[in-house]
């Protein structure tokens, strides 16, 4: 009785999860409250994650992103690598809130702990869209241990 309960609870949440993917309104057709949820709602893709690394900013702003393995899959175990000057100083930490533009897939954050090696690094997993869509974004912050916070957003297409 109790895992009849908890599948017909787990097959509710699917459900859901499937609406809530649904890019039906697509960009911009959301709700002025919706887009101030989710900023980079009409967000471009940017960067060839599936290449190698990307790079937003400059000097002390600079940040790099490389997830491996490559080509970058969702349902994959991934490794997320985060470098800069900011990354590079002693006691560093960060995250990456991992969404999809336009649409919302459910709380994604990966943490960002140093490497030893002068880059931060986390490990996540982008889960498959039922939409078939494939862009996401990496909404990127390092936290110095003595500075302001550097941020930036990664956008990227999944490779099919
Ligand atoms: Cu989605």
């Amino acid at each position: 009785m109790k895992n009849i309960i908890v599948a017909a609870a787990v097959a509710g949440l699917v459900a859901v999860a499937l609406i809530a993917c649904d890019h039906g309104a697509g960009p911009g057709g959301g709700a002025s409250s919706a887009a101030a949820a989710v900023p980079d709602q009409t967000a471009r893709v940017d960067c060839a994650i599936s290449a190698g690394p990307c790079a937003k900013g400059s000097g002390d702003a600079a940040l790099t992103l490389e997830i491996t393995p490559r080509p970058v899959r969702s349902m994959t175990d991934l490794v997320f690598v985060v470098g800069g000057p900011a990354a590079a100083t002693a006691g560093a930490a960060g995250v990456i809130d991992l969404t999809m533009p336009g649409m919302f897939m459910g709380k994604n954050e990966v943490q960002l702990r140093p490497d030893g090696a002068g880059h931060l690094t986390g490990k996540g997993v982008m889960v498959r869209c039922p939409s078939g869509h494939l862009t996401w974004s990496a909404a990127t912050t390092v936290k110095p241990a003595g500075g302001a916070p550097v941020t930036g957003t990664f956008t990227f297409d999944l490779s099919p």
